[in-house]
């Protein structure tokens, strides 16, 4: 078992069922045990663990709030948060494989797909056997996907797909793409297979952040496929930003997981680390960094908590979603910069977790709709005006 304790200042695991509480251990113990050993390894070698992806389907981490019936559990947005929080304390690319998996493609599937669709790839896709990525994000459009240039064009019984997407998570690794084009109805959403001709997905190498995830291109020259591979539940822009609903709220969990492994890596450092003749901990400058670190952890967790209750009550809004990933992720980055400047030269190592997840959380920070642009999400909400373009 794990004698990682995570960071609890104002006693929330109260505010936890008994599930949910278990659900946290059981992943916190998987990652102390399984993630942590190899992390630093796979950081340097440029390398998602592939290795790990049964055990994660054997612990039902890929779609638990997906129902039993296609092979999730059935969890609760608290539930599945916790997930992803203690999956980030080990390292976002972690975290970022499991969430693309469950909200961005399995999600899809389920809300968007056909009865055919669903019994395919989502029992499969829950024990890890299948591997899925998502492609919205293209060369030339990244914070606004409505200007997508990929189209998909009907020939009979058939669409014909042409353009390219960037930045795909599992892209290379993956043997389904859920691939957003337009059409002349409106952007819809497609299945396309590993394998199917035309269809490529070349991995995008020599990246300073998220460097145990796969990030690659998929190219699509003339890629031919049957009708019964579109999603046929939804049309227009709602579609691939439904689901960005679903993968944002993960991810203001999970940045809570990587601060709270930053802010404990740096106050165990500080009280061990003696210079002028007594332990770092001891200075006042370092006490309000570490005092700043552990009241943004907790109003993370609050922020959180709550949102999985209005998910929970079915009263979320995408704008509530924005502020808490706005706020969890950009909170973390800060506090992982902070704790690497805290430990000095050694915070530059792989000896040290910090400097990982500071250059992941970049990445994190940027994906999913960008600081700035979850801010202006919250601007036209409070203001209802529009100052994206
Ligand atoms: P807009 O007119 O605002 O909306 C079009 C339609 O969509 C609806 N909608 C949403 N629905 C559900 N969830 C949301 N979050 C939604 N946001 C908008 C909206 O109600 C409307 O519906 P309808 O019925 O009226 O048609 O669209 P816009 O073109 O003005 O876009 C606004 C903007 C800029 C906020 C949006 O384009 C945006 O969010 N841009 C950011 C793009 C982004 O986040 N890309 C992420 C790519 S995937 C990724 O990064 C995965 S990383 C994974 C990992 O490794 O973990
Ligand atoms: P741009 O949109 O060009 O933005 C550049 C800068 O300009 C940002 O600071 C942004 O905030 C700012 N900006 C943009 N518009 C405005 C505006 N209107 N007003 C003010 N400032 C603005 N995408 C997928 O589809 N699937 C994936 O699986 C996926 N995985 C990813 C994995 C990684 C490691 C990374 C780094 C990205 C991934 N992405 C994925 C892509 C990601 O969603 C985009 O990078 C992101 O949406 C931003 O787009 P962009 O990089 O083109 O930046």
């Amino acid at each position: 078992m794990s004698d990682y304790r995570g960071v609890d200042y104002y006693e929330l695991d109260d505010l936890l069922t008994e599930e949910e509480r278990m659900v946290r251990d059981t992943t916190r113990d998987f990652v102390s045990e399984a993630i942590m050993p190899i992390i630093g390894e796979c950081y340097e070698e440029g390398r998602f663990p592939m290795e790990i992806i049964p055990q994660v389907g054997e612990l039902g981490l890929l779609g638990p709030n997906l129902p039993e019936e296609y092979g999730g559990a059935g969890l609760g947005p608290v539930a599945y948060g916790l997930i992803m929080q203690e999956l980030e304390r080990g390292d976002s690319g972690i975290r970022s494989f499991v969430s693309v998996q469950g909200s961005l493609v399995m999600w899809p599937i389920f809300a968007y797909g056909s009865e055919e669709q669903k019994a395919k790839w989502l029992p499969a896709m829950a024990k890890g056997e299948k591997i899925g990525c998502f492609g919205l994000t293209e060369p030339d459009h990244g914070s606004n996907p409505a200007g997508m240039v990929t189209h998909a064009k009907q020939d009979g019984g058939d669409w014909i797909i042409n353009g390219a997407k960037m930045w795909i998570t599992n892209g290379t690794i993956s043997d389904v793409a859920v691939v957003w084009a337009r059409t002349d109805e409106g952007i819809q959403g497609f299945l396309v297979e590993k394998g199917t001709p035309g269809f490529s997905a070349p991995e995008q190498k020599r990246k300073y952040s998220l460097r145990a995830s796969v990030t690659s291109e998929l190219v699509f020259e003339d890629v031919r496929i049957p009708d019964a591979n579109r999603l046929p539940g939804v049309t227009g822009l709602k579609g691939p930003l439904g689901c960005l609903s679903q993968a944002r709220y993960g991810i203001a969990w999970g940045g809570l997981g990587a601060a709270m492994a930053c802010y404990d890596e740096a106050l165990e450092y500080t009280k061990g680390r003696e210079q002028f003749g007594k332990p770092l901990a001891g200075f006042q400058l370092v006490q309000q960094k570490l005092a700043n670190m552990v009241t943004e952890i907790t109003k993370g967790q609050l922020l959180v908590w709550r949102l999985g209750k209005l998910k929970e009550a079915g009263k979320v809004r995408p704008q509530h979603v924005s502020m808490a990933k706005r706020n969890n992720v950009g909170r973390a980055l800060e506090i992982a910069r902070v704790a690497r400047d805290m430990l000095g030269a050694n915070g530059i190592t792989a000896e040290y977790q910090c400097m990982r997840h500071m250059c992941n959380l970049e990445s994190v920070n940027t994906y999913e709709g960008t600081y700035d642009i979850h801010t202006l999400i919250l601007g036209q909400d409070v203001t209802g005006i529009a100052a994206f373009a």
